[in-house]
């Protein structure tokens, strides 16, 4: 066995043993009965998606790598996402908080077992690279920041806390210009990028400006002042239907506190903090407040360009900062915090031509529906992107407060519906140069 290989087994077994620990925190937090309500028709039950990433551990790493017997084929059916929407997960037979921890115990040794013997590289994609393990972690990343956003939903005292994100040392604002011409964007290099983030291909855009900073509450406090809700001038027609049938009249969480806002976050209401990037905005918002603000959002393309394009060597990074994996000092991650930092709190994680804060805090809403890019071959499994390519779907990049840093890189993609807002979502701003 090479020492490579050995390298690459113990840095796998300690991102499971990292992730493991984060899905432990967001179960553990709360009592049987919050395991298994659902807090809003949106979300599972916390106990479905701590069963389900066991359940596709099993099917991955125990069946697929290392080709062993099935613990539980009988429950298969009951964590297939694709089986049973999440508003009926409540009614399945799932397995109890008890069975569920035990589940994910008994394939956790199971898949660690197939790590220590199988080969780590047996000529299959699968396996190349670790990027079955890969996987499987950022999937039950996923699903820690999915739970993240459940307890963001759940009513009741507060059972999470974490420090208070950095201050700024100086405050950022204004725009950049990024020239035009082609960028490489995506990724044949990235050995645990997803399907959907391959493969690299040249794309030229055309010069642009782009934020510095992601909208912030204080900016969007005044989209609100304006009238910006009760104005559809400046919402889409599909847009201005969904404020009109959803009442939208505020972000997310956003509760009248005198003249101004209060926001609840995981359990504990406190006004709006001027200078954060506003969270749980929903596509629909983010467009009509870049209409008002004379602007646009920026196209996925020119956001990648924006958080990978070297000027200097013009070759695409792996995140804004360089090629370095992602340190506290770069960016807000992997729920460190339990909100997005003030804009400037990450000098450190800033982009060559000065944009700030591209990975961490928010997801940032695209103009672009998610598509494969061209050459695009779904792997492993259709159902992770190419069965929700079209229309329907929005891209979403750079990650969250609650995203870990081995589930977003300058190529990740993310998406979703452009009336939903119980993720971490938000945006930046650009115009045509
Ligand atoms: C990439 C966040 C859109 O949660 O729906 C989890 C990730 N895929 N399990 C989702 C995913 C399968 C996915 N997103
Ligand atoms: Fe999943």
């Amino acid at each position: 066995m090479t020492i490579e290989t050995e390298r690459l087994r113990e840095r796998v077994a300690a991102e499971l043993l990292r992730t493991r620990d984060r899905t432990a925190l967001l179960t553990d937090a709360v009592d049987d009965g919050d395991l298994t309500r659902q807090h809003s028709p949106l979300m599972s039950p916390l106990v479905w998606d701590l069963a389900h990433v066991g359940s596709q551990e099993e099917l991955w790493l125990v069946r697929d790598v290392g080709g062993r017997d099935p613990l539980r084929p009988d429950i298969d059916e009951l964590y297939d996402a694709f089986k049973h929407p999440r508003r009926d997960r409540p009614s399945l037979p799932l397995l109890t908080p008890v069975e569920a921890r035990r589940y994910v115990a008994e394939v956790r040794d199971k898949a660690l077992d197939v790590l220590g013997r199988a080969p780590v590289d047996d000529g299959r994609r699968l396996v190349a690279d670790g990027f079955a393990f890969g996987m499987i972690i950022q999937h039950e990343q996923q699903h820690d920041e999915t739970m993240l956003a459940t307890h963001q939903l759940r009513v009741g005292a507060p059972v999470l806390t974490a420090p208070e994100p950095p201050a700024a040392p100086a405050p950022v604002a204004g725009e950049v210009l990024v020239p035009g011409g082609p960028f490489t964007m995506g990724t044949d290099t990235e050995a645990w990028a997803l399907d959907n983030e391959r493969p690299a291909h040249q794309v030229r855009v055309p010069a642009f400006w782009i934020d510095r900073a992601a909208v912030t509450n204080g900016q969007y406090t005044a989209f609100i002042d304006a009238g910006g809700y009760d104005d559809p001038r400046w919402w889409s027609p599909a847009g201005w239907d969904h404020r009109q049938a959803a009442g939208l009249t505020a972000p997310g969480h956003w509760v009248r506190d005198g003249d101004g806002w209060a926001a609840t976050t995981f359990g504990r209401t406190a006004p709006v903090v001027a200078d954060e990037p506003v969270v749980h905005v929903c596509f629909w918002e983010a467009e009509a407040y870049a209409r008002w603000a004379g602007k646009r959002l920026p196209t996925e393309a020119e956001w990648e360009k924006a958080a990978r394009w070297d000027p200097a060597t013009g070759r695409s990074r792996r995140y804004p900062w360089g090629d370095e994996t992602p340190q506290a000092r770069h960016a807000n991650l992997g729920q460190r915090h339990l909100r997005p930092a003030p804009a400037g709190a990450y000098p450190d994680g800033a982009s060559p031509l000065g944009v700030h804060q591209l990975v961490g805090d928010v997801w940032e809403w695209t103009s672009t529906d998610f598509h494969g890019y061209p050459g695009f071959a779904a792997f492993p499994y259709r159902e992770y992107s190419e069965v929700f390519f079209g229309p329907d779907y929005k891209v979403l990049r750079g990650g969250s407060f609650g995203t870990d840093r081995s589930a977003v890189r300058g190529t990740f993609r993310n998406w979703d519906y452009p009336i939903r807002r119980q993720i971490f979502s938000g945006f930046r701003l650009a115009r045509d140069a």
